[in-house]
């Protein structure tokens, strides 16, 4: 719930914002009735003859409220359907008006309202926010022009080339028909069948098994609009570009041990935690950058920018950073708002325009057809979440759900009674022209031989990842597989991989059981048209300029900031107030959050006598759902702790997760419980994230931040051994 304080933090201060209060509803201090209007006299019970006898027909003030509860439901999102979305705004940094003359990004300083919605893709709506899974990240820009939709994800590739396979591919990441298992997930035989048959999917394969598969939070993850777009300058000057949202907090992951423990604790994990940075006013923030190519410059490249499985790297064109998106508002009704908005790739703005990307010319299609079924019709766009700001007149009429009132005998056009309204518009009026590309080809079914190399990013993913994240990917690999039953798949999968990483794909052929296939892959059965030379569709082998590529690791990302992490204080009755209370507004100070665990709710009280509220129960809680943790001292609260054997598992599973520890005073008895008691006897363990101090002092709470603001400790060592 929205605490009263925090909505007021909450700035409405978009003109969106002020269309859509038209539209709230708000029944404090008002009269039950029904959808006509009437007031309700009893809600509790159906019109019957006497009070033991059969309901009546008449009884319309039932009939009314039964009938809109049968109908509550609409379909879910055929892909994406679990999100989480929030209102906020975006500014702009400078005038790109030199490379497109869309009016948002026309000014500098100019802000745009912006509905943004984040994503899971695989799992049903009432799904896990922790699932291995692309993330969805949906930006619908109210600009004045009419409203832009940047549709991205959180990894810049994508599985597939060509829009045709889209069905195909999201039925095999789909649980499977027979029994509809497994949810939200796609380890299971059907999805790495396919990917073992699509080597084009093995680069976005890579960004999944990785940390980005499994982001710490919606805040923290980057967004990427994919495809190549064309940006269109007024005097018609097309450039190339690739969109990036950056983080202000940096990008961070968890680990799988831990994603499947949260999935458990709190299946709403992301969805709690964008909902409560926004309520507490802590709101989320991303840098927009743009790599731009000069038209001259399309071929320039060792693969080709209309490949939706290929990224530019930023060691080759870098990242211009163009404006800023914070998230300021969480909607007021989730329906309304997250489920009923409606994001369309084809929604763009003049200055922007499509590159032809098979896969994104194919998704111009999907959207709106989606949203027809979806929402139930054609009027969509007068739902209040999806109407744009800028105004709109045209000549379509009726359909399910009509809400306009649309004046004058006029809706076809050319017309004179209406005096030839509305007006097409010309350029200099804002009018929409499409590039005007020259295009003289033959139609065929085909794909450009430029697009089979499929490894070589896959493998400049790999090389640019640190040891640790290696060796995460390494196990991701081998749980997927894992669970794969058809060993011909799993072995066809490592045999791809193979062409990625040789020690790789041994690695991986090690947690499963068997040797890598040797010899010449398989002949791989991939889709090749029943015509055609399965030659044409062998990979091939592009040398790329760049090996490796910093940008594609988490850990160059933005480190130091310790803004909205939770920080888990485990006390009990007799904790002492002088190691809580520096170190609590030491946190505070920094912007973290406090949170007190203890064996029971209500209040402890500390050695000093006073009360303080407790926020969860051991049982409640868990150290999955923290990003550091703090022992305070106090010998009666370190007694009761010492045989809790939840608390002494808080602390052994932070460490396992390689969390910032903090350990003072009395608590350093605990120690002695934990798995890296013996190795803090011998060992400094504050490079690897754990403070241990025996006596209070000012440098304690400093090294604790620093060590937060490194998220997490990766190279902390032998901790997969820690049972937990
Ligand atoms: Fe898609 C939803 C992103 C390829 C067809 N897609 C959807 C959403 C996101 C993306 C973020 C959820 C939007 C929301 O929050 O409502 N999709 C992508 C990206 C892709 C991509 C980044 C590749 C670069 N999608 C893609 C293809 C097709 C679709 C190739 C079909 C040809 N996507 C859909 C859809 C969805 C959708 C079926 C389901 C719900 C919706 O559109 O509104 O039309």
């Amino acid at each position: 719930m929205a605490t009263e304080k925090g909505k007021k933090d909450q700035k409405p201060d978009s003109k969106k914002q002020e269309e859509l209060d038209v539209h709230r509803e708000d029944g404090a201090n008002e009269f039950l009735t029904t959808n006509q209007g009437v007031r309700i006299n009893d809600n509790q019970h159906t019109l019957s003859a006497g009070d033991r006898g059969p309901s009546l027909l008449e009884d319309f003030i039932f009939r009314e409220k039964m009938t809109h509860f049968d109908h509550e439901r609409i379909p879910e999102r055929v892909v994406h359907p679990r999100g989480s979305g929030a209102h906020g705004v975006f500014e702009a940094y400078e005038s790109m008006e030199k490379y497109t003359k869309a009016s948002f990004l026309s000014k500098k300083g100019k802000k745009t309202p912006v509905f943004t919605r984040f994503s899971t893709v695989v799992g049903f709506r009432g799904s896990t926010d922790l699932a291995r899974d692309v993330r969805g990240f949906a930006v619908k820009f109210y600009t004045d022009e009419g409203n832009y939709d940047l549709v991205g994800n959180n990894m810049p590739v994508f599985f597939i080339q060509d829009a045709m396979k889209f069905p195909d591919l999201v039925h095999s990441i789909k649980p499977e028909p027979h029994n509809e298992m497994p949810q939200a997930t796609a380890a299971h035989d059907t999805f790495w069948d396919f990917a073992s048959l699509m080597p084009e999917a093995t680069h976005v394969i890579m960004w999944i098994l990785s940390g980005r598969g499994i982001p710490r939070s919606y805040r923290m993850m980057e967004g990427f609009g994919v495809h190549t777009f064309k940006w269109v300058n007024a005097k018609g000057k097309v450039t190339f570009v690739k969109y990036h949202w950056k983080p202000v907090l940096g990008t961070h992951g968890v680990l799988w041990d831990e994603a499947q423990k949260i999935s458990g604790k709190d299946p709403d994990f992301h969805r709690r935690d964008l909902w409560e940075a926004i309520d507490s006013g802590s709101f989320p923030e991303w840098e927009l950058g743009v790599q731009m190519v000069e038209e001259k410059d399309e071929h320039k490249f060792d693969f080709d920018l209309l490949d939706p499985t290929k990224l530019i790297p930023e060691e080759l064109v870098p990242v211009k950073k163009i404006g800023k998106m914070t998230l300021n508002r969480n909607p007021d009704n989730f329906f309304s708002e997250t489920e009923q908005v409606a994001f369309h790739p084809g929604h763009v703005v003049p200055g922007i325009d499509f590159s032809n990307d098979p896969l994104l010319q194919g998704r111009l299609f999907s959207y709106l057809d989606t949203q027809l079924i979806r929402l139930g019709g054609p009027n969509f766009h007068e739902i209040p979440i999806n109407r744009p700001r800028a105004p709109k007149h045209n000549n379509q009429r009726d359909g399910f759900m009509r809400q306009e009132v649309n004046k004058g005998r006029v809706s076809y056009e050319p017309n004179s009674i209406g005096g030839g309204c509305p007006f097409q518009a010309g350029m200099k009026d804002g009018g929409f022209v499409s590039h005007a590309e020259k295009v003289d080809a033959k139609k065929i079914r085909a794909r450009s031989k430029s697009f089979n190399d499929y490894f070589s990013q896959a493998s400049m993913f790999y090389h640019s990842q640190t040891a640790a994240e290696k060796k995460q990917i390494i196990s991701a690999f081998q749980f997927e597989l894992g669970k794969v039953e058809i060993e011909e798949i799993r072995k066809r999968m490592v045999g791809l991989l193979t062409q990625v990483d040789k020690d790789l794909a041994k690695q991986v052929a090690e947690g499963l059981g068997f040797e890598v296939p040797r010899g010449p892959m398989q002949p791989v059965q991939r889709g090749v048209p029943a015509d055609a030379d399965p030659k044409d569709y062998e990979p091939v082998d592009v040398k790329q300029k760049v090996k490796t590529d910093k940008a594609l690791s988490m850990d160059y990302t933005v480190k130091g900031n310790i803004s909205t992490r939770q920080v888990a204080f485990l006390c009990s009755d007799g904790v002492d107030e002088k190691s809580i209370t520096p170190m609590r507004a030491a946190l505070l100070k920094e912007g973290a959050v406090v949170k007190i665990i203890a064996p029971h709710l209500g209040t402890i009280e500390t050695s000093a006598g006073n009360r303080i509220k407790v926020d969860k129960s051991f049982s409640t809680s868990g150290s999955v759902l923290f990003d550091a943790i703090f022992v305070p001292s106090g010998e009666k609260s370190i007694m009761m702790l010492e045989k809790n054997a939840m608390a002494v598992n808080f602390i052994n599973e932070s460490y396992k997760h390689c969390k910032a520890l903090a350990i003072e005073g009395q608590a350093t008895k605990l120690l002695k419980y934990t798995y890296f008691g013996e190795l803090a006897k011998t060992n400094d363990l504050e490079e690897e994230g754990v403070i241990i101090q025996e006596n209070p002092s000012k440098k304690f709470s400093k090294k604790f931040i620093e060590a937060i603001g490194q998220h997490r400790f990766w190279n902390r060592k032998e901790t997969e051994n820690i049972p937990t």
